[in-house]
């Protein structure tokens, strides 16, 4: 035990090389107005990954009996359920740097980091899912100059030593964490509410300020987090904290961007959070939806856009709708549009790996646009590389001025005079073999 965790803590001071810098808010306006920055997730790296196995066996072993069923590919097995091969991550990071590292001014990377631990045969130990932290944060503080990118993270379902299960409390995950995330210049040692909880806030512009929730708190899988109408949940104490910093956001005039991992709806529309804690967060929400510039979630590994409305704003009932292939079942004469819920594709190729980038007002954090990379695995493989390319300007695509609530309304309106059936421009990534659900 302890030879292997000194292998590990050896891994780690490797990760360390970037230099430690103090928590500094960049000077608003040095790079114009506006800026950019990157929206990346779900992850999960496999470094037990072998290409040319049989996904069955979640590409960590072959097939004898049948060798037609070692298909997975050296970049990865779209739609299976294995994880993402080392080269694929290697590549994904290459792209960052290189096309985004000099015109970013921070990175949101909403979790999901480790492999899955689905492999019966291979089962992870915490061993790995450190490792695995190691990794990816060694990727990040060589891709990005931490010294002027923020970068800064959440804890996905996978993150954690078991499977969709995490405490509230002090406890070696987060302090494991605390130490790992020491070159992103975030300070977490000092921040109790990490330390307890698992989420912080820290300002991005004076004007500005980011909420990273850990949604384990919410999340209906984590049996060690009660639903919100138990007393004393892990989850109302994380959104009584988010409340108060929306409170006073709100006196300071300041506006804030949310990312977490789980977002409060899946796939299909349906609540992901405990029941309570569901309608206790999109309350929270829709009471302080003028605050609120901005909300980024991964985990679904897919594109989705999801509004959440209300007949009397700040007051509720409040609706959360996601966009499938049709637009919301919203009457927009009596119901008012609060908040756009951005759901991102990710790395791990249950879709075709995507990740986006941002352009948003320094002062305020007006939402402009963002644009999609993606790369087509298939045609990866037949070239042996890995290529991004752009996929599409959600500007373009959905002819949006912005992406305020506001410019999404009229777009909706139009789709509603025209008769138009809503279309989701970010279908080109979808795996066509069926879909499964995010685990
Ligand atoms: C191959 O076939 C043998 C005999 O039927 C069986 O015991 C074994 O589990 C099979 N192996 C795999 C990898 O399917
Ligand atoms: C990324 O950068 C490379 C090299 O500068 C360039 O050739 C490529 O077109 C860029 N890719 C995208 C999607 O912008
Ligand atoms: C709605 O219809 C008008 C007139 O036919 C057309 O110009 C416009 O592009 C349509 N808008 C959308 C979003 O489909
Ligand atoms: C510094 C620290 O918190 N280390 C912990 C990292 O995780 C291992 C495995 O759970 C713990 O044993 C360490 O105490």
């Amino acid at each position: 035990m302890i030879v292997r965790t000194l292998t590990f803590w050896s891994l780690v001071l490797s990760a360390l090389a970037a230099p430690l810098v103090p928590y500094q808010i960049p000077i608003e306006g040095t790079r114009g107005h506006r800026g950019k920055f990157l929206h990346v997730t779900d992850i999960h790296i496999d470094p037990t990954y072998i290409p040319g196995s049989d996904p069955t066996f979640l590409c960590h072993r072959k097939n004898d009996n049948d060798t037609t069923l070692n298909v997975a590919g050296r970049f990865g097995a779209l739609g299976k359920d294995c994880d993402s091969p080392v080269e694929l991550v290697d590549a994904a990071f290459d792209f960052m740097k290189r096309n985004f590292s000099d015109e970013i001014d921070f990175v949101i990377y909403t979790g999901d980091t480790a492999r899955h631990d689905r492999d019966a045969v291979k089962p992870r130990t915490e061993f790995d899912v450190l490792a695995d932290h190691a990794a990816i944060l060694n990727h990040l503080t060589k891709s990005f100059d931490t010294s002027k990118i923020r970068i800064f993270p959440t804890i996905g379902n996978n993150d954690v030593f078991n499977h969709d299960q995490m405490p509230y409390g002090e406890q070696p995950l987060t302090q494991n964490l605390t130490k790992l995330w020491e070159p992103l210049g975030l300070n977490l040692q000092e921040d109790e509410d990490f330390q307890i909880g698992g989420y912080y806030t820290r300002e991005i512009t004076p004007t500005l300020s980011i909420v990273s929730l850990n949604t384990m708190h919410l999340y209906k899988n984590n049996v060690l987090a009660a639903d919100c109408n138990a007393r004393k949940s892990a989850g109302t104490k994380m959104l009584k904290w988010f409340e108060k910093i929306l409170k006073k956001a709100r006196r300071d005039g300041r506006k804030i961007y949310v990312i977490g991992h789980v977002p409060p709806h899946n796939d299909e529309g349906h609540h992901a959070y405990h029941l309570a804690c569901y309608n206790d967060y999109i309350y929270t929400l829709g009471t302080h939806y003028e605050v609120i510039a901005g909300q980024f979630f991964g985990h679904t590994n897919d594109d989705t856009i999801a509004f959440l409305h209300a007949h009397h704003p700040n007051k509720g009932p409040f609706h959360l709708e996601t966009i499938i292939d049709k637009p919301p079942n919203v009457d927009l004469k009596t119901h008012k549009i609060l908040h756009v819920i951005s759901t991102a594709p990710s790395i791990i190729p249950f879709n075709n790996p995507a990740v986006r980038v941002y352009e948003y007002e320094k002062r305020g954090g007006r939402l402009v646009d963002y644009v999609q990379y993606w790369t087509d695995l298939n045609e990866d493989e037949q070239r042996g590389r890995v290529e991004f390319v752009e996929e599409y300007a959600a500007s373009k695509a959905y002819g949006l001025k912005d992406l305020t609530t506001k410019s999404w309304i009229g777009l909706l309106k139009t789709l509603e005079r025209n008769g138009t059936e809503m279309e989701l421009a970010g279908q080109d990534d979808e795996a066509e073999l069926g879909h499964l659900a995010a685990t």
